[in-house]
């Protein structure tokens, strides 16, 4: 049992080195992230796929400096302030979320496929002072009143300010601002609709990060290789872009280059051009590979690792990947926002050749307890037990944001984050994530929460009742479907019903199919009975 980090209190401890975070005066996320770069003024930091800009540390770290003194003095932004990002991947994305954190403001993400009323609840909610986007995403942002900053070259007018211009002038600053931030203020609101209910602002912290980004990168420093270069195709408003791959590779003085929209084509030719070392995915990405046949005519050589993360990866088509890229470390990563990054992750030092399907060991400083979902007596389940996943550790989020309640729900008083997520750790401490108790859809990666949908359905003057939940998809992993329950004497029909939702929601929520019912099945206490419905549409499958 020792292998596995089973302690007879019933807590898994990482089996990785112990988690060192440096102490102050790094407490800040900015400060920490060019901590090194004095070592290494000239390497590139960042490359932009699409535009074929590129920027050094030393370039990156004054861009920075230059944009927070830039939102400060013309825009008035300073401690504590929210800034929300509305765009898709480019070289500017991390330049303006740390221009933002170097302030002690607060950075908030967006996807940018939502609509203007989906971006509208996050606006009341997270209430930010200026908004960041680009000008074919103008039409969405333009009647809430804010500022806006564009990025790219357009020229400043009518309450819109042009990125290029804000950093022209700031002339010759180079300095990060000096504001007083401990390591406990707000860094990002991200959003997750985490375990049930609607999308909620994830509160992380500086230390959040910064504790974050050494878990992440823990392995590469046991290695002690340097000069990755890490493609970023994954959206930077998701915390598996903004917290492990931008924030954690770039602090460690990696290289990141930033892809706008992914294509297999262009991946592949973007390895070749930037010798890009790590690629990390998401199932259906995975998926892609496998069923292409072009890849030995590009020049991939630099790739060492690939990992997949964000939802379950069969280990079939693991392996089936790594056939394809014999030369490749094909490994598995699992975290959430509310973890700020990864809780474990596979690692090409101790995994050679191993396709076990498992998410890997905990990462430093993580503490991980099973405990049976259908208990209320909390017992803690030993190795080879699947249970709920409970994690703990120095990257757990702050709370969320307007919503104690759910804050309470989520993280109990011995600071362990409830997943939502059923799993369990074998005899040598590997997590296996084998299926969720919570209430989430994940399609491509991206979080689907059925309570908004369900709101929605049940805004329809002809539905009684709705239940949304996921129907598994060979593309996606997972797309939404709802059971519905019209009103006596409606004819709504399956295509209506579509229509409905599909005229208020981005395009990956929309619904996959309609299933009309007489009535849903509910507990005593009224509740739908959600994992009903998934075990019986599995089982009809
Ligand atoms: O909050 P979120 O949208 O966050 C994420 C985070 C993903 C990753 C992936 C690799 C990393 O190295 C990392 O640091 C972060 O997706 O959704 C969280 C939920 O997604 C499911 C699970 O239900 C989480 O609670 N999920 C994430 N990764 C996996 C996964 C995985 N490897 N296997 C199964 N489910």
């Amino acid at each position: 049992m020792e292998n596995s980090g089973y302690g007879g209190d019933g807590v898994f401890r990482s089996l990785r080195p112990p988690l060192v975070i440096p102490p102050d005066p790094y407490a800040s996320m900015i400060p920490f992230l060019f901590r090194n770069i004095s070592s290494y003024p000239n390497k590139p930091a960042l490359f932009d796929s699409d535009s074929g800009e590129t920027l050094t540390f030393s370039e990156f770290k004054t861009t920075v400096a230059k944009l927070s003194y830039a939102l400060n003095n013309h825009l008035g932004i300073t401690k504590n302030d929210v800034v929300l990002i509305f765009a898709p991947n480019s070289i500017q994305y991390p330049i303006c979320s740390y221009s933002i954190v170097a302030l002690g403001a607060i950075v908030t993400t967006v996807n940018p496929q939502l609509t203007v009323e989906e971006l509208l609840t996050q606006i009341q909610d997270s209430k930010p002072k200026i908004i960041i986007t680009v000008q074919e995403l103008y039409q969405k942002v333009e009647n809430f009143g804010l500022p806006v900053v564009f990025l790219g070259s357009k020229s400043s007018r009518n309450g819109c300010f042009s990125y290029q211009d804000l950093i022209s002038k700031s002339g010759s600053v180079s300095e990060l601002p000096n504001v007083a931030i401990r390591g406990d203020d707000t860094a990002a609101l991200l959003y997750s609709s985490g375990t049930i209910g609607v999308r909620k602002g994830v509160i992380l912290s500086h230390k959040n990060f910064i504790a974050a980004s050494q878990m992440v990168t823990s392995d590469q420093r046991l290695m002690g290789e340097q000069d990755y270069v890490h493609l970023c195709f994954l959206p930077m408003f998701h915390i598996y872009a903004f917290g492990v791959i931008l924030y954690s590779q770039l602090q460690e003085g990696n290289t990141i280059v930033s892809m706008g929209k992914f294509s297999f084509h262009g991946v592949l030719n973007n390895i070749d051009t930037y010798r890009v070392t790590h690629l990390w995915a998401v199932p259906p990405v995975i998926l892609s590979f496998t069923k292409q046949n072009v890849i030995k005519k590009f020049h991939i050589s630099s790739l060492k690792v690939i990992i997949s993360g964000g939802a379950p990866l069969g280990k079939g088509l693991l392996m089936e990947c790594a056939k394809r890229f014999p030369h490749v470390f094909v490994l598995q990563g699992y975290g959430m926002t509310e973890t700020t990054a990864a809780i474990s992750m596979g690692s090409p030092i101790i995994e050679h050749g191993v396709f076990s399907g498992s998410t890997g060991r905990l990462l430093p400083g993580i503490e991980a307890q099973i405990v049976s979902p259908h208990t209320n007596n909390y017992k803690s389940l030993p190795p080879n037990h699947i249970g709920e996943i409970w994690v703990r550790g120095a990257s757990m989020m702050q709370g969320y944001l307007n919503n104690p309640q759910a804050t309470m729900l989520t993280i109990d008083e011995h600071g362990f984050v409830h997943t939502g997520d059923l799993g369990y750790l074998d005899d040598e401490g590997y997590l296996f994530v084998v299926d969720r108790v919570k209430d989430l859809i994940k399609s491509n990666g991206f979080q689907i929460a059925p309570a908004e949908l369900e709101a929605r359905l049940f805004s329809h003057s002809e539905i009684l009742e709705a239940a949304v939940i996921p129907y598994p998809d060979n593309e996606r992993g997972e797309v939404p479907i709802a059971f519905v329950v019209r009103f006596p004497n409606c004819f709504l029909t399956e295509e209506d019903v579509k229509r409905f939702i599909a005229n208020q929601v981005a395009p990956y929520f929309q619904l996959r199919r309609v299933i009309f019912v007489d009535r849903i099945k509910k507990s005593a206490s009224g509740k739908i009975l959600k994992r009903v419905l998934v075990e019986e549409i599995r089982s009809r499958i």
